[in-house]
């Protein structure tokens, strides 16, 4: 058996599956859970790969560590999405992290985490059982949590599904202004930007949009398991975060596999065609 995610014009990334473990319709999407031959346990959202358990740390670093790196005192982390937990483990890596929020649309989908996949390392359970002091977990809209506030947060990591359906909001000029207000200054956003190759369009959509927002913005990407790569992340700033630095003492506490904070200019590279469109 084989599970086959195809984007668009045929491209197809796929993987040998032994058994679906789950199969579910939330409010939100369809979530299947399948148990793959060589890379652990897999979540599937609406058809799309979201992640292998062996090898989503190659999407989950570079989310993560390159805007909380580059940031001088990341205290105050808002992680919007990241169901499985993947991100929020990551923020929680950080010592500097005094708060974190995680706020995800769909209950079934932490359930499913937490109930069948190994990616959150146990962090979903401990917030839930109230042993994470530094973290608190929300059940809303991302978009609707950040309308209103002001100055709250020193990051905001996007950790959504593609630009479709109920994630189509959080790549909105709407909710990029909202953001930015949430933002403290300086402040860092990140979020998942899609297929280089495949999702061009979208992806320069978000960045264009992020522009009108944002003082800077910083495209980069990073070669990811199970997704169409490489994939792109976008980067958008408040005040004073230079990101094409990232602090290296901080970096060698984590102790990372796949981001290479020595190597973090290695993050720009896109191709020509794209580089030159930005
Ligand atoms: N991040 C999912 C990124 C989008 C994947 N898209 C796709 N395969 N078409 C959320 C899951 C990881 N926490």
């Amino acid at each position: 058996m084989e599970f086959v995610e195809w984007y668009p014009r045929g491209y197809g990334v796929g993987f040998k599956v032994r058994k679906k473990l789950f199969e579910g319709k939330s409010r939100y999407q369809t979530i299947e859970v399948y148990e793959t031959e060589g890379f652990g346990r897999m979540l599937v959202l609406d058809g799309t790969i979201q992640l292998v358990e062996d090898g989503e740390a190659s999407y989950h670093e570079p989310l993560v560590h390159p805007a909380l790196l580059a940031h001088p005192h990341p205290r105050d982390v808002l992680v919007i999405g990241g169901g499985d937990g993947g991100a929020l483990r990551e923020v929680l890596r950080h010592p500097e992290v005094e708060r974190a929020v995680m706020v995800e649309l769909d209950e079934a989908v932490l359930r499913v985490s937490v109930e069948l996949l190994n990616v959150g390392k146990g962090v979903l359970e401990r917030v839930l059982e109230g042993k994470e002091p530094r973290a608190e977990l929300r059940v809303e809209s991302g978009a609707d949590y950040v309308k209103g506030k002001e100055a709250a947060f020193d990051a905001i990591v996007v950790d959504s599904t593609d630009p479709v359906g109920p994630a189509a909001v959080l790549f909105s000029e709407g909710f990029f202004q909202d953001a930015y207000r949430a933002l403290k200054d300086p402040g860092v956003y990140v979020t998942q930007a899609g297929s280089v190759y495949l999702f061009t369009n979208e992806f320069l959509t978000a960045y264009r949009r992020m522009n009108g927002v944002f003082d800077r913005v910083y495209a980069y990407s990073f070669p990811v398991i199970g997704y169409a790569s490489p994939w792109a992340f976008l980067v958008g700033v408040k005040g004073a975060v230079d990101f094409t630095r990232v602090n290296l003492d901080r970096a060698r506490a984590l102790d990372l596999s796949y981001y290479d904070p020595e190597r973090h200019a290695t993050l720009f590279q896109l191709p020509k065609y794209l580089r030159e469109q930005l």
